[in-house]
């Protein structure tokens, strides 16, 4: 076995050559992914890794191979950041089955059995090193903190890793064990979304990643609409939204959920609604408090042009504002006449039951 020690050998050349076809061939989509400096330096990857697979090897220590993969694994994605980490997962597991595969076609004459039985294994665990480490991301300390960190860990793992049965599971499994709705939303779906923003803004996901785990959690969401539309009725009705072209939807449709679950009408009008809709709607639907969301400072004065116009035209309207575009401000909501601001919706849930009678 002197793989190592001569990378002139043909056989050495041939190896890494066709593994490098195979991976074109059997994954098309690579041509488009790879330019031509990329394409090089895949071919010396294939090469590096036939070597530490063959030191693995020689050293019947497999070990060797399994910190190469999850080494070679990050650099990657560190290296490719215009592509997703299990895109990037894909590649490598690829890469390691066809090693696997071609090696076992030049069997004896280039390897033992034995060797080559070590090889197959130190290939399948280098699979499954690679598989664990997609979703092995640096979490911000804030999705750390607080009640249910190992649901919302164990969900945001799930998607990662596109499982969105798996999901929807640790989501049931929650609520069976006795996650109140509430906490779900808040402690586990909304931080989840800030957490998928930050990977985003971290390059660590990319777009349709974040977009595919949106889709997800609005779909978790509406499994709960069952229950939370047949509880016992209040009279009291919520008219919510998203102002400007506000498309950041989720978090105001998480309130207007609690509203509904806690016997409220809630009249739910999505995002970007203009403000000429707004005060239509709130004369059709005649609610006693209005809640807005703005995500993007870039819509706050339009917010404030809308609670003007609510204010002057519907005074013993309640109204409530709140999103994070908020955050990053001199506590602009004490500037303008509204009734209440928190920077979470269960807040004013508990707010409205206290003060709307
Ligand atoms: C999903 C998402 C999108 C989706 C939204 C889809 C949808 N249907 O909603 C899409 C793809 C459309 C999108 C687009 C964009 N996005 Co975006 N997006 C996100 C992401 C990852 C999650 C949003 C979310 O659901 N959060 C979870 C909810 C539950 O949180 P929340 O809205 O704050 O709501 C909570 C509270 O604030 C409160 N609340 C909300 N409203 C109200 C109202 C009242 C009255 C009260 C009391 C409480 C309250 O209740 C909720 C629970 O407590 C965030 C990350 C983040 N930090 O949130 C980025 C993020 C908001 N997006 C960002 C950006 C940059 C964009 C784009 C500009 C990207 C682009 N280049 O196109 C566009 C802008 C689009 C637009 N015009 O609005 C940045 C914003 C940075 C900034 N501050 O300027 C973020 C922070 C990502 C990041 N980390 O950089 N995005």
């Amino acid at each position: 076995m002197s793989l190592l020690m001569n990378y002139t050998d043909q056989r050495f050349v041939e190896i890494a050559q066709k593994v490098f076809q195979e991976q074109f061939k059997r994954d098309p989509k690579l041509e488009t992914e790879l330019d031509e400096r990329r394409k090089r330096l895949m071919y010396e990857d294939v090469v590096y890794n036939i070597s530490y697979l063959m030191t693995a090897v020689h050293f019947s220590d497999g070990k060797i191979f399994e910190g190469y993969a999850a080494w070679i694994y990050e650099l990657l994605c560190n290296l490719m950041k215009d592509l997703d980490r299990d895109r990037i997962m894909e590649h490598m597991n690829d890469h390691y089955r066809i090693l696997s595969e071609i090696l076992n076609d030049y069997s004896e004459a280039l390897l033992t059995e034995e060797e080559l039985n070590k090889a197959a294994d130190y290939l399948n665990r280098a699979i499954a090193v690679t598989e664990k480490a997609v979703t092995k991301v640096t979490l911000s300390s804030d999705f750390q903190e607080g009640k249910h960190y190992n649901v919302r860990k164990t969900y945001l793992d799930a998607l990662l890793n596109n499982q969105t049965r798996e999901a929807h599971r640790v989501i049931t499994e929650a609520k069976e064990q006795g996650a109140a709705l509430v906490e779900i939303y808040e402690e586990v779906l909304a931080k989840v979304m800030i957490e998928v923003g930050n990977l985003w803004h971290k390059s660590i996901i990319t777009i349709d990643k974040e977009h595919y785990i949106t889709s997800v959690t609005q779909s978790v969401m509406a499994g709960f609409y069952d229950e939370i539309f047949s509880q016992p009725r209040k009279s009291k009705r919520i008219l919510s939204c998203a102002v400007g072209s506000e498309l950041h939807e989720v978090g105001v449709r998480m309130l207007s959920d609690m509203f509904e679950y806690r016997g409220w009408d809630s009249f739910y009008l999505g995002a970007a609604l203009p403000a000429a809709s707004i005060l239509q709607a709130i004369n059709e639907h005649q609610p006693e408090i209005v809640a807005f969301s703005v995500t993007m400072p870039l819509y706050l004065q339009e917010l404030e042009q809308t609670v003007k116009a609510v204010k002057e035209k519907y005074p013993e309207v309640k109204i409530a504002v709140g999103g994070q575009a908020f955050n990053n401000t001199d506590k602009l909501w004490e500037k303008w006449e509204i009734d209440y601001y928190s920077t979470t919706a269960a807040a004013l849930v508990n707010w409205a039951e206290q003060e709307v009678h």
